[in-house]
C-alpha cells in the first residue's frame, strides 16, 4: 500500500537541528520505502529563492514559494520534508491550508535559544551578536512557536540520531508516517 504523501514542515530556530533531523529522518522513512523529498535551504535558498533575503517580507515570499512547491510534490504522490526557520505563524498557515485536510504536520523543533547560541554551528549568532547580521531570528527578528503543531519536539541532550529515532516514534505513534 502506497503512503499519504504529506508535508513534514520542520519549523525552529537557526541551530536548532531541523536539517540535521530532516536528513535523518529521510533516512528513516527511505528504508520503510517511502518516496521523500527533502527542501532545506541548500536546494531553495540558492536556486528558487536566490533573490530573497531575510527581512519580514522575504521570509514570507520564501514560505510561500517552498509551500507552492511542496504541495506540487504532494500532488505527485511524494511525501515531502521541509526544513526552514519558518517564524511566523500565519506563513505556516498558509501551507497548512494550501494541503488537504490532514496533509500538513507541523513539526516544532524545540531548541532553546540558549542551545542553538551555544551550538552556533556558522558563527551566525556571534555575528548577530555583534551587529554584522541584522535581522537574525532569535536576536533582532522574530520567532513564533506553534501554537497548536502535530508534533512538539522538546529539547533533551542526546546525540542527534536519538532526536530523530525519537521524532520517527513521535509520528509512527500519531500516525503520521
Ligand atoms: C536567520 C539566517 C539569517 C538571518 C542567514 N536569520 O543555521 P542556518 O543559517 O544554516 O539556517 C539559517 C538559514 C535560514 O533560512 P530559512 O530559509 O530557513 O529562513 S526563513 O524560514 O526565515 O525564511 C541561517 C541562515 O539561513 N541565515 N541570515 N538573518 N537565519
Amino acid at each position: 500500500l502506497g503512503q499519504q504523501p504529506r508535508v513534514l514542515w520542520l519549523t525552529g530556530l537557526s541551530g536548532s537541528g531541523k536539517s540535521t533531523l530532516a536528513n535523518l529522518l529521510e533516512k528513516k522513512l527511505f528504508e520503510q520505502g517511502k518516496h521523500t523529498y527533502l527542501l532545506d535551504g541548500d536546494n531553495v535558498r540558492h536556486g528558487l529563492c536566490g533573490d530573497l533575503g531575510f527581512s519580514d517580507k522575504d521570509r514570507i515570499e520564501n514560505i510561500r514559494r517552498i509551500s507552492e512547491v511542496a504541495k506540487l510534490f504532494v500532488d505527485a504522490g511524494t511525501m515531502v520534508l521541509t526544513a526552514f526557520i519558518s517564524p511566523f505563524q500565519t506563513d505556516r498557515d498558509f501551507c497548512r491550508k494550501l494541503l488537504g485536510d490532514g496533509e500538513f504536520i507541523e513539526v516544532f523543533v524545540d531548541t532553546p535559544l540558549e542551545v542553538c547560541e551555544q551550538r552556533d554551528p556558522k558563527g551566525l549568532y556571534k555575528k548577530a551578536r555583534n551587529g554584522e547580521i541584522k535581522h537574525f531570528t532569535g536576536i533582532d527578528s522574530t520567532y513564533e512557536a506553534p501554537s497548536a503543531p502535530e508534533v512538539h519536539l522538546t529539547y533533551r541532550e542526546e546525540s542527534a540520531e536519538d532526536t530523530a529515532e525519537r521524532l520517527y516514534h513521535l509520528l509512527v505513534e500519531k500516525g503520521l508516517v
